[in-house]
């Protein structure tokens, strides 16, 4: 049986995925498991519902909520759960995401989410503060962060062409 998942990766809609899909598969190098769904704030309310608060007791140490336009997902996912939330402002095609980023950012006082940059590099850097998350409690997976970091900073080249 696989490891049950630690983080959840969640999304306003499939259309979000190819975005999304980078912070599953820095998840998927670091070895932490995670699962991936689809929620929408405004499609599928009672799917979030229902999500955010049982994620705790399903085991889940940390989500990430990824969502374009007006992305209420991680807030709301936010207000429904005690586990740390970290959004994903997806870029939209009206506004490139700005949008999406003032609409996760600005939380009212009392209700976190840590907000990650627009588009694919925010979704990799939301995998691995997760994976961050976890490593304060998690030996092994520090090292295997580590060892990442190692492997990428060697991999930076010094000439530039
Ligand atoms: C949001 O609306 C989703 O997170 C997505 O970024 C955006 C557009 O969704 P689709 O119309 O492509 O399903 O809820």
């Amino acid at each position: 049986m696989a490891d049950a998942p630690l983080i959840g990766i969640i999304m306003g809609s499939t259309s979000d995925w190819e975005t999304m899909r980078h912070a599953a598969e820095i998840l998927a190098e670091l070895g932490v498991p995670h699962e991936t769904k689809v929620v929408s704030a405004h499609r599928t309310p009672q799917r979030l519902y229902d999500y955010a608060t049982t994620a705790a007791e399903r085991g889940l140490k940390v989500i990430v909520a990824g969502a374009g336009g007006a992305a209420h997902l991680p807030g709301m996912a936010a207000a429904m759960t005690h586990l740390p939330v970290l959004g994903v402002p997806v870029e939209s095609k009206t506004m490139k995401g700005l949008d999406s980023l003032y609409s996760i950012v600005q939380m009212p006082g009392g209700i976190p989410v840590g907000t990650l940059a627009i588009g694919k590099a925010g979704a990799k850097n939301a995998g691995l503060l997760a994976a961050a998350i976890l490593a304060t409690a998690d030996d092994a997976l520090a090292e295997r962060l580590k060892a990442w970091r190692a492997a990428q900073t060697e991999s930076v080249a010094v000439d530039p062409a």
